[in-house]
């Protein structure tokens, strides 16, 4: 038995490298909700949670991901078997309702103990990796169309990416598909070109910013339409060519069944914290599967450590038609990592060794650390 003895948490800043331009905000800083879980054994086992820009990407904060962990989630798991996940998930489940981003950052430190304990890596937990990397996206989101179509040339010259998704939404949608057109024109066949528009349409919009965008040559829009708003999803997956990819409508598998069966998209953009963690994320894949939609490996923009998480799933799947977008740690001014993951010849490479195959570097969260907080099994302490 390890059972689960003490669990920490931290919030690290860690500034960009330039300002990433979304619909609803600016970053220039992610802050990401660090797990350290100890096991009685012995073992320790690391998880991330990370949302976007604060407050303004979807309901849970940095601070209320750590909120949530220390003053709910960590009291009912201290004390638990940490070889028993699905114990450990249901309990939780049963505890907190929504939180997902919390939920995924415990839930991926239990994996990766139980993976180091076992000496295998999570992805052989989920079946074992069918690949040993997998392509990565970039974002181009400097906010100027000069800007971008200079990221996007250094890194197709230096071999790093040819997929480039835009970050569009906050300017009138002409002027959008205008720079669109621009960025396209500017890389040709060397890349692919797609878009996420966070939201920020109206169907109104959506239906003239769709047409504009397939005539511009971009292959895929990314949640054109408000999370909510599944019928305007299903009209516009039906009525253009252009792929329609769910994005913030998907919060694990029970959104993914009425998504798929709506026919609200072409693609899913699986997200392991926002379905709620790895393995409610193993069934939103389930159901894109089934329903013969295509798949693609999201990120919530986390470091090394979460972004490695991630690969450990999405390596296990069978297609991922459209990639993924799993270059977090390249954003970011430092990693956190002892090792950093591996980026070369438009892909990323799965990490070898055990649990998610990462450990943090203790100098660095100490570098980037906000706060820490630890609650022991028989005290909680700040
Ligand atoms: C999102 O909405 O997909 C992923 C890549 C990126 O640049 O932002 C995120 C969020
Ligand atoms: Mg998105």
């Amino acid at each position: 038995m390890s059972i689960i003895d003490r669990i920490e948490v931290s919030i690290l800043d860690i500034p960009t490298i330039r300002g990433h331009v979304l619909s609803m905000t600016t970053m220039r800083t992610q802050s990401a909700v660090l797990v350290r879980i100890l096991f009685s054994d012995g073992s320790e086992g690391f998880g991330e949670g990370t949302t976007i820009g604060g407050i303004s990407y979807c309901p849970e904060s940095p601070e209320s991901i750590a909120s949530a962990i220390e003053t709910y989630i960590a009291p009912v798991l201290l004390g638990r078997d940490g070889d028993m996940l699905n114990d450990a998930r249901q309990i939780v489940a049963r505890s907190v309702k929504g939180n997902n981003i919390a939920k995924s950052a415990v839930e991926i430190a239990l994996w990766d103990g139980l993976g180091k304990r076992l000496g295998v890596p999570v992805s052989q937990l989920f079946g074992g990796a069918v690949r040993d990397r997998l392509p990565a996206a970039w974002t181009l989101a400097s906010g100027n169309s000069e800007t971008d179509i200079a990221e996007a040339h250094q890194m197709l010259d230096a071999g790093r990416h040819n997929v480039f998704k835009l970050k569009i939404g906050k300017r009138a949608v002409r002027d959008d598909v205008a720079h669109v057109a621009r960025i396209k024109e500017a890389v040709g066949d060397a890349a692919s070109v797609r878009v996420d528009v966070n939201q920020a349409w109206s169907l109104q919009e959506a239906r003239w910013g769709l047409r504009g965008l397939q005539d511009a040559g971009c292959e895929l829009v990314e949640q054109p339409v408000a999370a909510h708003d599944v019928d305007a999803m299903t009209e516009l997956a039906a009525r253009h060519e252009i792929a329609v990819m769910a994005d913030e409508a998907l919060k694990g598998p029970e959104s993914a069944f009425i998504v798929a069966a709506r026919r609200a998209a072409d693609v899913f953009a699986i997200k392991v914290a926002q379905s709620g963690g790895l393995h409610r994320a193993a069934e939103t894949i389930a159901i894109g599967q089934a329903a013969g939609l295509g798949l693609y490996g999201g990120t919530m923009l986390e470091t090394g450590l979460g972004t490695a998480a991630a690969l450990q799933l999405f390596a296990t799947v069978d297609k991922l038609a459209w990639g993924t977008e799993l270059f977090g740690p390249l954003l970011l001014v430092e990693d956190i990592l002892t090792t950093p993951l591996v980026y070369k010849d438009f892909h990323v490479e799965l990490p070898s060794g055990p649990g998610i195959g990462v450990t943090p570097d203790p100098e660095q969260v100490e570098k980037f650390s906000r706060d820490r907080r630890s609650f022991s099994r028989a005290v909680s302490a700040l």
